[in-house]
C-alpha cells in the first residue's frame, strides 16, 4: 500500500504550494497538488511537478566532494567526516591566525524558504563575529518604496483581487511567475473588471489584458507621474482620502503642476492619449488593485518609480478597501521568534576583546567589494544561492571565488557556483526531512513531512551545520555555541513560538498536519488606515529619503539611454519552466523551454540579417554569449529579451553581461540598495 505524505514547495516563489506525495516501497512515485490547498486548488506549476524528477535526477550529487583546483572539475568523493573535519580545521586555523572570524563569510538566500533553514545563519553566529552578505538580490528597492510611503510592507490576501473593478499590473508576469493567481484575476474579469498590463514586452499576462501599455524599461515613475498629473487636472482624486490620511499632498501636487506630458511621452514611449486613458481608468473605477512587479524595480530609479505608482493608489483612495491596495511583497511571514538569531558567539579569551564588535556586513552581490575587505575573506560558505549565475558581473564573481582560500557550496547539484568550490556538501530535498514553510504572498503555513529516506548521503542544511559545530568543538573546545543537542523539531517549535503560533492559532507546529492554516492577518491591508510612518499617514513626502540622498517626493531620476555601441537594452525575465537558475538540468522542463534563445523583434533581426533559429552573439564590454535567435513581435525593436538564470552562469551565463549597478532604494529594508539587473546594454550580431 502506498503512503501519502504532506509536503510543501519551499522555493523562493509566491505560491508555496502544498503537495501530496505518494510513496511506494520507500520511493516517491507521484506528486500532485493538495486539493485542500485553498490557494492552488490542487494544482502545481510545471516546476512543481518536476520536483519528482529532481529528487532522483542523475545530476543530483549524493556524496560530499572535494575539488583540487577550483573550476577544474576535478572532484573526488570524500566522507562526511573528512569533509567536515577539513572544513573545521580551516575555520580553527583562521581564528588562530587572524584572532577574529571576520575572514569567514556567509552568502545565503532563499534557495529554501523553510524555517529550519535559518539554522545556517544561527551556526555562523555561533562561531564568532563573521562577515554576512546581507540584503536582497530581489525586492529591496521596492520594499523601501512601500516602507517610505506606508511605513511597512503589507499586503492584502491574494484572493482580494477578485473584488477589484480594475487591476493594473506594472512589470510582473503572473501568468508565468504566479500562475495560481490568475484564477483570481480571471474571476474579477468575469465580474466585469478591466485588466491593464504595463510591461516593455507583450507577456502571457499582457495577452489576457484589456489594455496593454508597452512602456520603456525604467520609465514607470515617469508614466505614473503623468497619470498623477491627469488625475489632478481632471479632478479624479479622492479628496476625502487625501485630506484625512495622507501627508505631503500639497508638495506632491505642486510638483505635479510642473510635470510635462510631452516629456513623459519621450521618456516612457507612452503618448498623452494613453496616459489620459489609464488615468481615467484609475479615476473612474473603484476599487483598483495595483500589482507592483519585481521586474519593474530592478533599475536605477526602480524604488522611486514604485513610490509614484503607490501614489496613484493614494490619490484615488484605493488604500485599505476591499479590492484595492497595491500588492507587492510582505514581511509578515517572517515573524519568527528569532531563536537562531539569538545565538551569540563564544566568549573565549580573544572574544572578550572583541565582544563590543558586531558582525561585519557586505551587500549581496558585492563580490568586487569582498576583495578589498580588511581582513580579507578567506572562507566563504554558499547555501541556497547561486551567485555565479544570479549576481551581476558574473565573470568577476567566478574570479573572486577562485581567489578565496576556501569556498564551500551546499546544494543539490554542482551549480555554476559549485564549480568554484573546494568542498561540495550535498543537501537533502525537502521530501527528505521535516520542516515548515509559510507563504509571504497568501500566508498559508504548512508542515513538510519527511516522505522518503535521504537519498545517498545527503543531509539537510541543519544537520550539516550541527555536525560541523560538533566537529569544531571536538577540535577546539567551545569553538561554537550552536546547541548541538537540539533536534530540528525543537528548533522549528522555538522559531514559531510567540507571534507565529498566535497568528496561526496553534500551540505546536505538528498541529499544522492535514489542516489548512493561514496567518491571521487582515484580509485587506491598511483597513484601519493606521500607517506606521513618522506622520502616521500615507506619506507622499518622506523625510527618510534624505538619508539616501533622494528627493523626499517620489520623483524618478532620468533614465539612461543606450549608447550607439550598445544600442539594445537586454531585459532578463523569468521563464515558466525554471526558477532562477534552478530546474534547468531536468529533461522535461528543458523540452518545455526549448533551446537557449534571445527574443528579437523581426525588424531588428531583418536589419542585421538574422533569421529565426540562427546562432547570434549578444555582447558588450563585459563579455559575449551565444544564443539562438527567436523572432517575435512581443519584443520592441530596441530591446532584446532573455530568460533569467539561463546557462546557469557557465561560460555562456547571462549575468556575465550585467555590470554591477545599484538601484536607488533598499537600505531601510535590507541594509543595502537593490540591484539594477535590467540596466544592461548590449549589441547583437550573427555568429
Ligand atoms: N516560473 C518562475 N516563477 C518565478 C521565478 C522564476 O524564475 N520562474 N522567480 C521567482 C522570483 S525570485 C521572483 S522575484 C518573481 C518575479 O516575478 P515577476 O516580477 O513577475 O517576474 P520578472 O520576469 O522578473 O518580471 C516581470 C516583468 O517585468 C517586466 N519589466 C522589466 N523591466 C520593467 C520596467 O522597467 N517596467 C515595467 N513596467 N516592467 C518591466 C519584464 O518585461 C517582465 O515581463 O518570480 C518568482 N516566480
Ligand atoms: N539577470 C538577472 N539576474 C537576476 C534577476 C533578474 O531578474 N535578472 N533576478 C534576481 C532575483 S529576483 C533573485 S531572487 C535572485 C535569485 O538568486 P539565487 O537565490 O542565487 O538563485 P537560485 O537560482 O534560485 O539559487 C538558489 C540555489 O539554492 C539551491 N537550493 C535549493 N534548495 C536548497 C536547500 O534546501 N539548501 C541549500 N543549501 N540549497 C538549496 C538551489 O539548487 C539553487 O542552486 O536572482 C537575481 N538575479
Ligand atoms: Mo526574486
Amino acid at each position: 500500500m502506498p503512503n501519502i505524505y504532506d509536503n510543501i514547495c519551499p522555493a523562493d516563489c509566491f505560491a508555496s504550494c502544498r503537495i501530496k506525495t505518494i510513496v511506494e516501497k520507500g520511493r516517491a512515485i507521484r506528486i500532485s497538488g493538495d486539493p485542500e490547498d485553498i490557494y492552488t486548488n490542487g494544482s502545481l506549476c510545471a516546476k512543481g511537478y518536476a520536483h519528482l524528477e529532481r529528487i532522483y535526477s542523475p545530476e543530483r550529487v549524493l556524496y560530499p566532494l572535494r575539488q583540487k583546483g577550483k573550476g577544474l572539475g576535478q572532484w573526488e568523493r570524500i566522507t562526511w567526516e573528512d569533509a567536515l573535519g577539513e572544513i573545521a580545521e580551516r575555520l580553527v586555523r583562521i581564528r588562530a591566525e587572524e584572532h577574529s572570524m571576520f575572514s569567514v563569510c556567509l552568502d545565503k538566500y532563499l534557495g529554501n524558504t523553510g524555517i529550519l533553514n535559518r539554522s545556517v545563519e544561527g551556526f555562523f553566529r555561533s562561531i564568532g563575529y563573521i562577515t554576512f552578505m546581507v540584503g536582497s538580490p530581489c525586492d529591496g528597492a521596492g520594499m523601501d518604496a512601500l516602507i517610505l510611503n506606508y511605513g511597512a510592507c503589507r499586503k492584502s490576501f491574494p484572493e482580494d483581487m477578485t473584488n477589484a473593478k480594475l487591476i493594473v499590473i506594472w512589470g510582473a508576469n503572473p501568468a508565468w511567475t504566479v500562475p495560481h493567481q490568475m484564477r483570481f484575476i480571471y474571476d474579477a474579469v468575469k465580474q466585469g473588471a478591466k485588466l491593464v498590463v504595463i510591461d516593455p514586452i507583450f507577456t502571457a499576462t499582457a495577452a489576457r489584458s484589456d489594455l496593454y501599455i508597452q512602456i520603456r524599461p525604467g520609465a514607470d515613475g515617469h508614466l505614473a507621474s503623468g497619470i498623477a498629473k491627469v488625475l489632478l487636472d481632471e479632478n479624479l482624486c479622492d479628496e476625502a482620502f487625501l485630506e484625512q490620511h495622507t501627508h505631503g499632498w500639497d508638495e506632491f501636487k505642486s510638483h505635479l503642476l510642473g510635470v510635462d506630458l510631452d516629456c513623459i511621452a519621450k521618456v516612457s514611449g507612452i503618448g498623452e492619449k494613453d496616459i489620459r486613458e489609464i488615468a481615467r481608468l484609475y479615476g473612474t473605477h473603484k476599487p483598483v488593485t495595483t500589482w507592483l512587479g519585481v521586474g519593474a524595480q530592478h533599475n536605477p530609479t526602480g524604488g522611486q518609480n514604485l513610490r509614484v505608482i503607490d501614489a496613484l493608489a493614494a490619490m484615488t483612495g484605493n488604500i485599505g478597501i476591499p479590492g484595492g491596495n497595491v500588492h507587492y511583497v510582505s514581511q509578515e511571514g517572517w515573524a519568527y521568534s528569532g531563536a537562531f538569531e539569538k545565538i551569540t558567539p563564544p566568549c573565549g579569551p580573544e572574544e572578550n576583546q572583541i565582544r563590543t564588535l558586531r558582525h561585519r556586513t557586505i551587500g549581496t552581490g558585492r563580490f568586487a567589494e569582498l576583495q578589498s575587505l580588511s581582513p580579507p575573506i578567506r572562507f566563504l560558505w554558499i547555501a541556497g544561492r547561486n551567485p555565479v549565475s544570479q549576481d551581476p558581473d558574473a565573470s568577476r564573481v567566478r574570479e573572486i571565488l577562485k581567489s578565496i582560500e576556501t569556498v564551500v557550496v551546499v546544494d543539490q547539484n554542482l551549480t555554476s557556483s559549485a564549480a568554484f568550490a573546494d568542498y561540495f556538501l550535498p543537501v537533502k530535498t525537502f521530501f527528505e526531512y521535516e520542516d515548515v514553510v509559510i507563504s509571504n504572498w497568501h500566508f498559508g503555513a504548512s508542515i513538510n513531512q519527511q516522505a522518503i529516506k535521504p537519498i545517498g548521503e545527503c543531509r539537510s542544511d541543519f544537520e550539516i551545520v550541527r555536525e560541523l559545530a560538533r566537529t569544531l568543538n571536538r577540535l577546539a573546545p567551545d569553538f561554537s555555541t550552536f546547541p548541538v543537542d537540539k533536534e530540528g523539531d525543537e528548533w522549528i517549535d522555538s522559531e514559531m513560538q510567540g507571534r507565529l503560533y498566535s497568528l496561526l492559532g496553534i500551540t505546536h507546529f505538528k498541529e499544522l498536519l492535514g489542516k489548512h492554516c493561514r496567518l491571521n492577518l487582515p484580509a485587506v491591508a491598511w483597513e484601519d488606515r493606521v500607517f506606521p510612518t513618522p506622520s502616521g499617514r500615507y506619506e507622499f513626502s518622506s523625510a527618510q529619503t534624505l538619508n539616501s540622498g533622494y528627493h523626499p517626493l517620489p520623483i524618478p531620476a532620468a533614465s539612461e539611454r543606450p549608447t550607439s555601441a550598445y544600442p539594445f537594452q537586454l531585459l532578463s525575465v523569468r521563464s515558466f519552466a525554471a526558477l532562477n537558475s534552478q530546474f534547468r538540468s531536468l529533461k522535461s522542463l528543458q523540452e518545455l523551454e526549448g533551446t537557449r534563445k534571445v527574443f528579437i523583434n523581426p525588424l531588428t533581426a531583418k536589419a542585421r540579417n538574422i533569421a529565426e533559429g540562427k546562432e547570434v552573439s549578444v555582447y558588450n564590454w563585459l563579455g559575449e554569449i551565444h544564443l539562438k535567435a527567436s523572432l517575435t513581435d512581443s519584443v520592441p525593436p530596441d530591446l532584446l529579451v532573455v530568460y533569467v538564470g539561463m546557462a546557469s552562469g557557465g561560460d555562456d551565463g547571462l549575468n556575465r553581461l550585467i555590470s554591477f549597478e545599484e538601484a536607488d532604494l533598499g537600505t531601510i529594508s535590507s541594509q543595502v540598495r537593490g540591484i539594477s539587473f535590467q540596466n544592461c546594454y548590449v549589441n547583437l550580431s550573427l555568429v
